[in-house]
């Protein structure tokens, strides 16, 4: 078995009943025995970054791990859970009822075109580094403190806390 290291991930919903699909899918993703909950963040509504133009907000928010799956294993299980919500592919960036990315995988560094570590897009973007700080304030990505990364962020400005009774 693997030694255990930690792993961020980064959730996302714009279709469908989009708090209940994020928090089903936390569950899922630890109820296998190989990934453990450590801290997972407020949600944060977002607006949508790339893709079409007119689709839904999102909801967003990240959590830590600690898991004995490699980094591919890890990423199958993410998909796997994408798919238990009925997740398609058809559109780069398209409005989804889950996405789950994995941020980081301990400190390792991969340009694999499978599973590029850290996320290649994670260091700009608002949506994945605010709920990031929040959950974490000393988290760093490469040399750089998650929170100043969030502050710089172009998308920064389309967060706002999630108020449960929006959702449907
Ligand atoms: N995910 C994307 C592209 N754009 N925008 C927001 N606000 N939130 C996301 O999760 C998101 C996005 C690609 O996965
Ligand atoms: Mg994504
Ligand atoms: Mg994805």
């Amino acid at each position: 078995m693997n030694t255990p290291v930690r792993a961020v991930l980064a959730l996302g919903s714009n279709l469908g009943a989009r708090s209940t699909t994020l928090s089903e899918a936390v569950d899922e993703l630890v109820a296998d025995p190989a990934v453990r909950l450590c801290r997972v963040s407020d949600v944060v509504q977002t607006k949508p970054v790339g893709g079409p133009s007119g689709q839904p907000d999102f909801l967003n928010l990240v959590l830590e791990v600690e898991t004995t799956l490699a980094p591919l294993e890890l990423l199958r299980h993410c998909q796997a859970v994408e798919q238990r919500h009925h997740r398609t592919r058809e559109v780069r960036w398209g409005p989804r009822t889950l996405d789950v990315d994995v941020i980081t995988y301990a400190d390792t560094t991969s340009d694999d075109e499978v599973l590029t570590l850290p996320h290649p897009r994670a260091a700009e973007r608002a949506f994945v580094l605010q709920p990031w700080a929040w959950m974490d304030p000393q988290a760093r990505l490469g040399s750089e403190l998650v929170a100043d990364l969030a502050a710089r962020a172009a998308d920064r400005d389309g967060l706002s806390v999630y108020v449960p009774d929006e959702d449907g």
